[in-house]
C-alpha cells in the first residue's frame, strides 16, 4: 500500500500543538467516538502532563442512548462533552469547562486536536458564536494553524487532522480521507457496508432504498443498480457507487455508529 505523505507531517504537528498549548480539546466523530480517538495524542498529553477534554461532535447523527454510552466508556480516561456544531448544543458546557481549566492555568492556549473532518473548525466557530475558522465535509480542509482569541486569556488554535500512522483506506472509513484519492474505492466501500451490514443494517435500507446483503459487493452493485449508475459499455459502475457511499457516510446521510 502507498505511504501516505502526510505522515511525515503527522507526530510533529502533534507535538508542537501540545507543546504551545495547556489544553487539548480532542474532537471524536460520535457516530465512530472510538476510532476517531487518537491515542498517540491522549499518551503525548498524559506524558507532559497538560490538560485534555474529549468532544464528542456530531451527536445530532446518533441517539441519545449511544451518546451516553460513548461518555461513560470515554470518561473512564477523561472528561466529556457532547457536542454538535450544526444544533449548537454544547457550547455552554464545554466553554464553562474551559473557563474552569482557565482559572487554574491562568493564561490559557487550547489546542484543537482530532482526525481530519471530525469538525475541529466548526467546534471552534461555535465556541466564538462567528465564523472564524473555514470548515468544510472535504477533509483536510484546514491546513496549517489558525489561532483565534476566545475571550481575555484563553487562545484556541486551530489544527490540521492528525492521522498518525493510518493507511488512507482506513482513514477513509474514518471520514477522513478523499474518496477520489483512493487507489481502490471499491474494496474500501464493501469494507465499510460491511461494517454496516454489521452494526446497523437498517441503515442502508433508510439511505438506498435496497435490501442489504451478506455480501457488501452484492449491496453495492444494488445501490448502483437503484441510483442507475452505469459505465460506458452499460455494466454497473460500482467505482462511482462506491464513492457515492463513502461521500454519504463522510457528509453523514447513513445513520449508522459503533463503538
Ligand atoms: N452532522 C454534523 N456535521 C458536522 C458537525 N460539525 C461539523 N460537521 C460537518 O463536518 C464537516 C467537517 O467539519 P470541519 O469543521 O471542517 O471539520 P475539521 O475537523 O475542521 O476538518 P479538517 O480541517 O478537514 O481537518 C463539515 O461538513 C461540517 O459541516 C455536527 O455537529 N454535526
Ligand atoms: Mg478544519
Amino acid at each position: 500500500m502507498e505511504k501516505p505523505r502526510e505522515w511525515l507531517r503527522e507526530k510533529s504537528i502533534a507535538k508542537k500543538v501540545l507543546t504551545e498549548s495547556n489544553l487539548i480539546l480532542e474532537v471524536v466523530d460520535a457516530r465512530i467516538p472510538i476510532e476517531t480517538k487518537n491515542k498517540v495524542v491522549e499518551d503525548l498529553v498524559i506524558e507532559r502532563n497538560k490538560s485534555l477534554i474529549v468532544v464528542l461532535n456530531k451527536v445530532d447523527l446518533v441517539p441519545r442512548e449511544f451518546i451516553e454510552k460513548a461518555s461513560s466508556l470515554i470518561e473512564k480516561d477523561f472528561p466529556v462533552v457532547p457536542f454538535s456544531a450544526h444544533r449548537k448544543f454544547g457550547g455552554n458546557e464545554l466553554l464553562s469547562k474551559i473557563r474552569e481549566i482557565a482559572k487554574e492555568r491562568g493564561i490559557l492556549k487550547v489546542g484543537v486536536l482530532g482526525y481530519p473532518n471530525v469538525g475541529k473548525s466548526s467546534v471552534i466557530n461555535l465556541l466564538k458564536g462567528k465564523k472564524v475558522a473555514t470548515t468544510s465535509p472535504k477533509p483536510g480542509m484546514t491546513r496549517g494553524e489558525v489561532l483565534v482569541k476566545l475571550e481575555e486569556g484563553i487562545f484556541l488554535l486551530d489544527t490540521p487532522g492528525i492521522i498518525t500512522l493510518e493507511y488512507p483506506e482506513n482513514l477513509a472509513l474514518k471520514c477522513a480521507w478523499i474518496p477520489e484519492k483512493l487507489q481502490l474505492p471499491v474494496e474500501v466501500s464493501s469494507k465499510l457496508l460491511d461494517k454496516i451490514y454489521q452494526e446497523r443494517p437498517q441503515a442502508i435500507k433508510e439511505t438506498y432504498r435496497v435490501e442489504p446483503e451478506e455480501d457488501p459487493l452484492i449491496t453495492l452493485e444494488k445501490i448502483a443498480k437503484k441510483l442507475n449508475y452505469k459505465a460506458k459499455g452499460g455494466e454497473l459502475d460500482l467505482e462511482r457507487t462506491a464513492k457515492k457511499v463513502l461521500w454519504d457516510w463522510i457528509k453523514g446521510f447513513i445513520k449508522a455508529y459503533w463503538i
